[in-house]
């Protein structure tokens, strides 16, 4: 991007009634989207993932960074090194890591350290975040607002899973610096996230979890 040069905004258009329509009926969509953790080993398209992935890196970030690298495994071997991997430290967490608290609090989803969609799932996502970026001769260069910006990139991910009809699971298992090393990443790129991505098992069950309502999430100041 050059210094000052700017392009023109086209506006998305839409009457107020058909803005008004439009954000309820995605509020009730993405009402339905839930985290899934029993997935179908039906595959799905390098296309159709590549088009979920490049509209999460279509999110905002600290001066247009875009400090990501999205990993995409399809790999079986692969899939189950992480399996194997994630499950050594979940095992490890849910055993001796974890407070009494977190473990009561995680109660009503029914997570243990098995992580069989780790394997299932057609594809895995790894998000990573880049502190920094490495130039081509070897120097350094800052980006700002990193966790804030990968977390934007997320978001619209997950959106755009759920806008095609597939589902995923926002796991973080944890310490997650294996992902590093078993995807061979340079040392300025740190997990941040990992994602099975496909459609759900037949007949998956989830908790019956409640939303928090408007009044408890918004103060308005009018
Ligand atoms: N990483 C573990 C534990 C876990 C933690 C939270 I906070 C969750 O919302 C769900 C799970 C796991 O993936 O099982």
């Amino acid at each position: 991007m050059e210094n000052n040069d700017f392009i023109k905004y086209e506006p998305v258009r839409f009457s107020e009634k058909e803005s008004e329509q439009r954000a309820h009926s995605f509020r009730t969509f993405m009402d339905k989207r839930r985290s899934i953790r029993y997935f179908s080993d039906k595959p799905v398209s390098k296309q159709l993932i590549e088009d979920l992935i490049m509209t999460g890196s279509s999110a905002p970030s600290g001066a247009h960074k875009q400090p990501w690298t999205f990993c995409a495994v399809s790999n079986a071997e692969l899939k189950s090194k992480i399996r194997a991997a994630a499950e050594n430290e979940e095992y490890e967490s849910y055993n001796h890591r974890m407070s009494d608290e977190w473990l009561e609090a995680l109660k009503p989803f029914g997570t243990d350290w098995h992580k069989e969609f780790l394997d299932i799932a057609p594809w895995l996502i790894i998000v990573f975040k880049k502190s920094y970026d490495l130039n081509p001769d070897g120097s350094r260069s800052k980006n700002y607002y990193v966790n804030e910006s990968v977390g934007l990139a997320v978001g619209f991910l997950l959106a755009a899973i759920h806008n095609a009809g597939l589902v995923s699971l926002t796991h973080t298992p944890s310490p997650m610096n294996f992902l590093q090393t078993i995807l061979e990443r340079p040392p300025n790129e740190k997990p941040f996230l990992l994602m099975p991505v496909g459609y759900p098992a037949d007949e998956v069950e989830v908790p019956n979890l409640n939303r928090k309502s408007s009044k408890a999430v918004i103060q308005y100041y009018e």
